[in-house]
């Protein structure tokens, strides 16, 4: 029989509430933390950059100034010294930072040098000790320089050892959503876009653990975002087909699919299957895994926000 949806408080015992860290490293990354800091509630956000200047632009909850150091020594991988090395000198306020979270969100436009060194460093530092991390992640233009994309690479590369989660959007989504805006601006589009998750998860886990959802993405760790956003009679199949325009892995199999569906206290919870269907036709192999978040405030409107990963 249909029935209106539940909250999750209904369905689940009293949890304790997560302390959960959203951490940008390098300049973009602590803008897309910055995001974060006016809109989610519950959430402790956090900047690290080597840009004095930078910092004292942000209102996170913390900053942390980074101190590029010189080694004489250089890693194989030196083109991500100088933001690992930087985080060697703040190591203590890193640690001090990771000891009091429980889930870390971690934000870095890749392919800049602190950016990308400093979130390959935090990463280790975070699975050191045990901490779920998922990354959000962006990717330089294409016209950005040769120099940037292999940077960003070789940080993916390094990240994908150390994260639960990466998802990764690529910077020439922007290209086609917000065509006419200056930069400054059409990052923020970036930043609002790679908040979704953060909030998403956020929200589920508040009453939740993140366990399963971070085993179901095990051996398929590599992933993007797809977001859509319908109202009106077909909703949920409009909203899905949006979401499933994914912006990167478009060529590769998706073997996981987990999509939040948000949606008003008055829908009713077996339409979630429209999504499920819609998801199947365009990939039939994938396992499916899905969180229903109400919002009380949405009346006939549907958010899909869609994590498709891939093996890796
Ligand atoms: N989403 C988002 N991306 C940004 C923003 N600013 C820069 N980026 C992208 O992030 C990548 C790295 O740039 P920065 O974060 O400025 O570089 P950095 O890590 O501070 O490294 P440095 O070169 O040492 O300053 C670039 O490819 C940009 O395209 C931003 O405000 N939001
Ligand atoms: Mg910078």
């Amino acid at each position: 029989m249909d029935h209106p949806v539940d909250t999750e408080e209904e369905a689940n015992p009293p949890h304790k509430r997560p302390n959960i860290g959203v951490l940008g490293c390098g300049s973009g990354g602590c803008n897309m933390a910055n995001a974060l800091t006016t809109g989610a509630t519950g959430l402790r956000t956090i900047a690290l950059d080597s840009n004095a200047e930078h910092l004292k632009r942000l209102s996170t909850d913390l900053k942390i100034l980074l101190t590029p150091q010189t080694r004489k020594e250089k890693s194989s991988d030196s083109i991500l010294d100088h933001g690992i090395y930087a985080v060697w000198g703040s190591k203590k306020e890193v640690l001090r930072v990771l000891n009091g979270l429980d889930v870390l969100f971690l934000l870095v436009g890749l392919g800049g040098a602190t950016g990308t060194g400093s979130s390959v460093e935090v990463a280790r530092m975070a699975k050191k000790k045990g901490l779920p991390v998922i990354g959000l992640l962006s990717l330089p233009f294409a016209v950005e320089s040769n120099s940037r994309t292999e940077v960003a690479q070789l940080g993916l590369k390094h990240l994908l050892e150390e994260l639960d989660l990466a998802i990764v959007l690529p910077n020439d989504v922007l290209l086609e959503l917000a065509p006419e805006l200056p930069m400054a601006q059409a990052f923020s589009v970036m930043d609002e876009l790679l908040a979704h998750p953060v909030t998403c998860f956020s929200t589920i886990l508040i009453k939740n653990d993140i366990g399963p959802m971070l085993d179901f993405f095990s051996g398929s760790r590599l992933a993007t975002l797809g977001l859509g956003s319908s109202i009106g009679k077909r909703k949920f199949e409009m909203a899905t087909q949006e979401a499933l325009h994914l912006p990167y892995l478009r060529d590769s199999p998706i073997q996981k699919g987990l999509f939040f569906a948000k949606m008003g206290p008055n829908e009713f919870i077996e339409d979630v299957e429209i999504v499920m269907d819609e998801v199947f036709k365009r990939h039939p192999e994938i396992q499916m895994l899905h969180r229903v978040i109400v919002e009380d405030t949405y009346s006939n409107r549907v958010d899909i926000i869609l994590i498709a990963a891939t093996n890796i």
